[in-house]
């Protein structure tokens, strides 16, 4: 092993520590140091320091250990995590005195029974190591209050633990597929993690753990267990705090009740708690499930539902009126359990018109755990490729667990008859398909009394309802009868208030009521946003009455003239006046509602004169003139980048999606939108333009500025996101590349480089790449100009030096700022469902008097998040809070509030102009932002530095370390304790199309509101 320059500078810390007879020396790195920083072997001379009591060596390349480290005896605190030990020298078991001891993130595969001689250890870390079991001897560490082996490799819970009564946090993994009964004797425990392991089940003692504060069974980014439902006694810790159920395959009720908790602004886990009370209280298993029939038009959809339900009054006939939107019919069918005596199967129909325009929003109400009819009929030629085309929508919407019987129908009466590669279609779509059925629904089978081969679909519908994975979930009978008796009302929309005295009429509490709202928005029975000031107070109880609203929108011929122009003045006409017989007629008073709704279904997006809308579906086909193309040259001192989404199906509805969730940036040229039906053309201010068009199965993406890297970050989320949101089915089959800057003739070359084969490569050594296409070789750091890897601390670095010298120099350096402040606040998104991210602690003005920090009270300083506008909230009352907490408390925060703060002045110069412009000339003035920031600094200067525990080992992939993580995790407990109903953030939450959230003051937030009038009048 060469001595590296590591090597030469652990030298010099001995000597020096020799000299001045320390007792602490630290030779760690940061988790993400360079090799070249790490060392590889300590130097011997290390064990002259027999005085030494706290040695942290962390983060280096250490294979082994020196013999002469057995001199150090006085050691309290050892930290070796994230080296390469193998095994734990035998030393090691002979320092008495250690109370603190990390081994995480090494390859160690035992610990010794000699574990036991370490008696005064306190805390214990050992994630991410290679241990499968534990001595049983450690059981007699009974000063052991922390105990940390998350991610290692235990498949049973190592029994020798349940004897560790005074421990206080316990992790444990990664592959646990229970936890012991005995694991209630752990009384003392303030913080359980037990995600990334394959538990599906808690024992009921969990809720003898009485000060239990953190119970993590998930993790978004590690992962969590198998858990679909939850044992009622989790309710009864009452100390509990956080609940961290991510990454579990939750039923939709417990899911839907789970996800209540952190969109509202509840105390503690109350709509989760409300769910699993009602559960405990009179509960019945539900067998129900949403039966969806698809195709195209007038193949026998609706003929098909009537024959099933075998209604003699209302008997299909020839010549059924086409179905307009959807048809909802809740009690379609009841059919019996195939294995269950007397249990029978509830479906709710959803019957969708076949029009084309529908083919966008449909998409919306395929859910998952449903039952899908694909219908076709096979006196027509083309069915086979349609058939695809639909089932590739329902897998892109609802990924491979969709389940889809193929029913064709006319068998009976069809002269001509098309056939189908059963086989192909089990083969190119697998489990997703449960069948196939010939039927005629309007030929009576004399045998079964029914239609022919209703009787057979019938069996066949049960059976594949019954292997739904909600079948049989437990549902509350009187939440269920409040349920019911809403969904039967006349009304199609009815106030809040008159939902929650229907539900109060049952028994049900407030906090019940707003779950059960919840619930049934999430399965898809009414549609209500408790989460939007603007539409909390309405509930639609008829999905279809809303969609068919919609649909008139699309099927409007006069829109679709208008290029998509929708203006208020014509709503009557679409609404009321339209000719569709039998179908509803919408009064004005219901506009401004559906506007909403529209906007919040990616439908449409509300022009800035707030008179009109504009219908993304509608736009023209033709690609309109634009400022430039990408073919031509990029204009002198800009640059312009490419980037290429590849993706192995086409998702309907992607270019008008992506241009409602663009619409910021939309450009007006000469009362021209730039939009047509296959791309836009958009305009971030100082961050540049760009154009995005879709051509076949790619998405181009061209972004040019000074420095386009910010805007084509911030398309790239967006279009991520939108993927995300709509198609989970097409998540992991799409790919980014950047294509072949190679001109051939008159045309861009068609080759096309992955990046993150790109990275790799570049990583492995290589420096070009030939070109499949035209053999060309390119440079691999040329392709990748615009896409290297963001990482924030060498951003932030890169605009600090800047920033030192002169501002401008840097081309972009806007940009720049506005980047690192997006990749930041994207590195905490789950955080920001909880609570705010920027604040600032100044010490309270009438605390003078005591001299010690830690017994004056502080003021917590909330900032708005707003984009390139960051200021602290300054409304009366709003945003301030006084904090008296425990040094252990201001420890946690210290790295948080120190991150912040760095956030925040490298923000500052950019904002400053913004926020004089948005408020008013003076505001930055006024507000004193520099002194908020220069008081900030004097306070994170002064707060005590947390412990430094690599907790989940190596894991720590994302950009906050863990102890910033807990930093802002102690934030928002205060938050929450202090304000539980957050009335005094000034604050308002809003979720972005980037994927983030930002918390916005009541300026902020009201400038972002779609501008819809409150009335809008008939002519
Ligand atoms: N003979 C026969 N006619 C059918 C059958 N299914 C539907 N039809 C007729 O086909 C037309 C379209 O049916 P409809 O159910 O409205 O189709 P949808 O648009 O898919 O809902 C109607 O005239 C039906 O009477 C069938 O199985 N046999
Ligand atoms: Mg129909
Ligand atoms: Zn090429
Ligand atoms: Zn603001």
């Amino acid at each position: 092993m060469s001595r590296n320059q590591a090597y030469i500078e652990a030298e010099r810390k001995i000597r020096k520590a020799l000299q001045s007879g320390a007792t602490v020396l630290d030779l760690s790195n940061k988790w993400d140091a360079p090799d070249e920083d790490k060392l590889t072997e300590l130097p011997e001379t290390i064990g002259k320091l027999t005085q030494l009591e706290s040695l942290n060596l962390s983060n280096n390349q250490l294979t082994a250990l020196p013999e002469s480290l057995e001199q150090l005896a006085q050691l309290t605190q050892l930290n070796i995590s994230g080296n390469q030990l193998k095994t734990l020298p035998e030393f090691i078991y002979g320092f008495r005195n250690l109370n603190y001891l990390n081994i995480a993130s090494n390859p160690i595969e035992e610990i010794s029974h000699k574990i036991s001689h370490l008696t005064n250890l306190i805390n214990f870390t050992a994630g991410g190591t290679n241990l499968k079991s534990l001595p049983q001897e450690i059981a007699e560490l009974q000063n052991l209050n922390t105990l940390w082996l998350i991610n290692c490799e235990f498949y049973v819970f190592p029994s020798a633990i349940i004897n560790l009564v005074n421990l206080v946090t316990l992790s444990i993994g990664k592959h646990l597929k229970e936890l012991p009964t005995e694991i209630g004797k752990l009384t003392n425990l303030r913080k359980l993690c037990v995600f990334n392991n394959d538990l599906a089940q808690i024992p009921p003692t969990i809720s003898n753990l009485a000060y239990l504060e953190e119970l993590e069974l998930g993790d978004k980014y590690i992962g969590g267990n198998k858990f679909t439902e939850l044992p009622f006694e989790i309710c009864q810790l009452s100390k509990l705090k956080t609940l961290d159920l991510d990454d579990n395959p939750l039923n939709p009720a417990l899911q839907s009740a789970y996800d209540a908790c952190q969109e509202g602004s509840y105390e503690g886990y109350a709509p989760l708690w409300a769910y699993l009370i009602s559960l405990e209280l009179n509960a019945e298993p539900l067998y129900e499930a949403k039966l969806v029939l698809v195709g195209e038009g007038n193949v026998g959809k609706t003929t098909l539902l009537k024959a099933l339900k075998g209604t003699t009054e209302n008997a299909p006939r020839q010549g059924e009126p086409t179905t307009h939107g959807v048809e909802i019919d809740r009690h379609a069918l009841r059919l019996a359990h195939p294995d269950k005596d007397g249990v029978e199967v509830q479906l709710n129909a959803w019957d969708f018109g076949g029009q084309d325009v529908y083919r966008v929003t449909h998409q919306f109400f395929f859910s998952k755990r449903s039952l899908y009819l694909l219908v076709w009929e096979p006196r027509n030629n083309v069915q086979q490729g349609r058939l695809d085309e639909w089932l590739d929508m329902i897998r892109l919407r609802v990924g491979d667990e969709a389940r889809v019987i193929i029913i064709s129908t006319h068998c009976k009466s069809g002269g001509h008859l098309a056939r189908i590669d059963k086989a192909d279609f089990q083969r190119r779509y697998g489990d997703m398909i449960v069948g196939f059925h010939e039927v005629d629904s309007l030929v009576l089978d004399e045998t079964s009394g029914e239609m022919t081969g209703i009787a057979e679909l019938k069996k066949l519908i049960a059976a594949a309802a019954a292997k739904l994975p909600q079948m049989g979930m437990g549902f509350n009978l009187a939440w269920k009868a409040a349920r019911d008796e809403l969904l039967d009302l006349p009304e199609p929309r009815i106030a809040y208030s008159a939902f929650c005295q229907t539900c109060a009429a049952h028994g049900l509490s407030e906090i019940d009521a707003d779950t059960l709202a919840h619930l049934m928005h999430d399965l898809g029975y009414i549609v209500h946003y408790a989460d939007d000031e603007n539409l909390r107070e309405d509930v639609v109880l008829k999905p279809e009455w809303l969609t068919k609203a919609i649909g008139f929108v699309l099927e409007n011929r006069a829109t679709a003239e208008r290029e998509g122009l929708l203006p208020d003045d014509q709503l009557y006409q679409v609404w009321h006046e339209h000719g569709f017989a039998g179908e509803p007629r919408y009064t004005s008073e219901l506009y401004p509602f559906f506007l909403r709704l529209m906007e919040k279904y990616d439908v449409c997006y509300r022009l800035l004169d707030g008179k009109a809308s504009l219908v993304a579906q509608h736009v023209p086909q033709v690609r309109p003139e634009l400022p430039w193309f990408p073919e031509d040259d990029a204009p002198a001192k800009l640059r312009r980048i490419a980037m290429i989404c590849a993706m192995e199906e086409d998702p309907p509805g992607l270019v008008p999606w992506m241009i409602v969730r663009t619409h910021d940036y939309a450009v007006n040229q000469n009362s021209h939108r730039l939009h047509w039906q296959k791309g836009m053309f958009l305009r971030h201010g100082a961050h540049g333009e760009a154009m995005l068009e879709k051509r076949d199965r790619e998405f181009h993406l061209y972004a040019q500025a000074a420095w386009p890297e910010h805007f084509m970050n911030v398309l790239h989320s967006t279009l991520e996101k939108l993927i995300t949101d709509n198609w989970p089915g097409l998540v992991g089959r799409y790919r980014f590349a950047v294509p072949c800057p190679e001109i051939i003739g008159n045309q861009a070359c068609k080759g096309r480089f992955n990046i993150h084969a790109l990275r790799e490569f570049l990583t492995d050594g290589d420096s070009t790449i030939r070109c499949q296409e035209c053999s060309k070789k390119q440079s691999i750091t040329e392709l990748l100009m615009g896409f290297e890897e963001r990482d924030t601390s060498a951003q932030l670095r890169e605009i600090q030096e800047q920033v030192a010298q002169a501002r401008a120099q840097l081309a972009g350096m806007d940009s720049r700022i506005a980047d690192y402040f997006m990749a930041t606040m994207n590195a905490i998104a789950n955080e920001a469902k909880r609570g705010p991210r920027l604040f600032t602690l100044r010490e309270h003005k009438v605390s003078l008097l005591k001299t010690d920090i830690f017994k004056r009270p502080l003021e917590l300083q909330l900032w708005c998040e707003a984009e390139g506008c960051q200021h602290p909230v300054t409304d009366e009352g709003l945003g301030v809070y006084t904090v008296e907490q425990s040094r252990e408390w201001l420890a946690a925060v210290a790295p948080y509030a120190s991150f912040a703060l760095k956030l925040l002045k490298t923000v500052a110069p950019i904002a400053a102009p913004a926020i004089n412009t948005f408020f008013d000339g003076k505001a930055t003035e006024t507000w004193g932002i520099d002194k908020h920031l220069e008081l900030a600094k004097e306070i994170v200067d002064k707060l005590p530095e947390g412990i430094k525990i690599a907790e989940h080992g190596d894991l720590q992939r994302d950009r906050l370390s863990a102890a910033e993580r807990s930093g802002i995790l102690a934030l928002h407990r205060f938050l929450k304790d202090i304000d539980p109903t957050q009335a005094k953030l000034g604050l308002h939450r809003v979720a972005t199309y980037t994927g983030d959230y930002r918390w916005l003051c009541k300026q902020h937030y009201d400038a972002q509101q779609p501008s819809i009038p409150d009335q809008i009048l008939p002519d």
